[in-house]
């Protein structure tokens, strides 16, 4: 398809087009250079295929992407790719779903994209999640081996999600945890943000390869720093000025929201940034973030209205202590407090196993 054809067929006037294609760039950590690059790519004729499966989840992942708030961006990667399979999309139901499914696997091997939304069911042999009568795990086990790139979309099929949170009956899982031989990128969040996905899949429209990941998987444009990082409300932690509880003095004026537990120092994402629907985010509209796009979450990031441990805190005149020696923790027992964290795992082992130091507070 020319450019042309395609901004007629986008309604997109060719500045708003070149527009599009540069927020994308941006978004990307990408310079300008790549703009025609990417110009070129979502003009191409070819149209990748797409398989998107349903597994253990709250269909969320979908309906965010739905609600793009780069509408450009979204319609301009929907029409471009070929949708063959997507459970709550497609018009095909039954046997008919399953044939264009398998169809486009086999008609497709090695180039298609393969989109997993949700945990995948390991207890039992997988019996708890089927979908025309196979378990999850041996659809997941059939199609990844022949996918070009696999994305899992969402904290559920990236690490397990809520559905693993203990005791996790159903042995949920994320896509990495069964597919080991491929690199999976994992666009993490519960709900994760669309722009995220739409651009990886730009990405790799774009470069014919998948971009840069950190440990977990994770695109490093888009989960390279901690949400404390470039929180709005920083200037507040940094000067000692909190939210004591919701509501008060503290939460009107937009303070920081560690002390009533935000998991922002140890949760890595742009959603500062981001943000969704280009509105607002969690911390925007003054509730913590509950480090929905960290591994371990739900458990590890719970309870959510208890903060961190480890974190260093301004307490004026230059001086820096543990947020236990301030606060209730100092009433109720901060040993208790800190015995609590360690068992439910939250805090210093997050921070350590991200290696990031507990550096709040002292540094950026
Ligand atoms: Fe999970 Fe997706 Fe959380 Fe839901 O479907 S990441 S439960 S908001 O959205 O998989
Ligand atoms: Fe923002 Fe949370 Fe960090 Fe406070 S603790 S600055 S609210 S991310
Ligand atoms: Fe999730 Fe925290 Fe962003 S809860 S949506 S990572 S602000």
């Amino acid at each position: 398809m020319k450019e042309k054809e395609l901004h007629g067929k986008l309604s997109l006037s060719r500045r708003r087009f070149l527009k599009v294609c540069a927020s994308a760039a941006a978004a990307l950590g990408l310079g300008s250079e790549a703009v025609p690059k990417i110009a070129e790519a979502v003009t191409s004729p070819k149209r990748p295929p797409v398989i998107w499966l349903h597994f253990m989840e709250c269909t969320g992942c979908s309906e965010s992407l739905l609600r793009a708030d780069s509408p450009d961006l979204a319609t301009l990667i929907l029409d471009l790719v070929s949708l063959d399979y997507h459970e709550t999309l497609m018009a095909a139901a039954g046997h008919q779903a399953e044939k264009s499914l398998m169809d486009s696997v086999e008609a497709n091997a090695g180039k298609f994209v393969l989109v997993v939304e949700g945990a995948v069911c390991t207890g039992d042999g997988g019996v708890y999640c089927k979908v025309a009568g196979k378990t999850n795990l041996e659809t997941l086990e059939e199609i990844a081996p022949k996918a070009g790139a696999i994305i899992a979309v969402g904290t559920c099929a990236t690490f397990g999600g809520i559905q693993a949170a203990a005791p996790n009956p159903t042995g949920a899982v994320g896509v990495r945890d069964v597919i080991k031989n491929k690199p999976v990128v994992n666009i993490a969040g519960c709900p994760p943000s669309p722009n995220n996905f739409l651009s990886t899949v730009l990405y790799y429209l774009t470069y014919g390869r998948l971009p840069a990941l950190d440990e977990l998987g994770r695109p490093k444009f888009a989960y390279g720093r901690k949400i404390h990082d470039h929180c709005e409300r920083r200037p507040h932690f940094d000067e000692g000025r909190f939210v004591e509880s919701f509501g008060d003095e503290g939460h009107k004026a937009g303070y920081c929201l560690y002390k009533v537990g935000c998991k922002g120092p140890a949760t890595f994402a742009n959603c500062p940034v981001q943000r969704f629907c280009d509105v607002n985010w969690p911390v925007g509209a003054g509730h913590g973030c509950i480090g929905c796009t960290e591994p371990g979450f739900w458990d590890r990031m719970s309870p959510f209205y208890e903060h961190l441990p480890d974190v260093r805190i301004p307490a004026g005149d230059g001086i820096y202590v543990e947020a236990e020696k301030i606060g209730k923790w100092a009433v109720a027992g901060a040993a208790a407090a800190l015995a609590g964290h360690a068992a439910l795992g939250v805090g210093k082992k997050v921070l350590d196993s991200r290696k990031c130091s507990s550096d709040s507070g002292k540094e950026d």
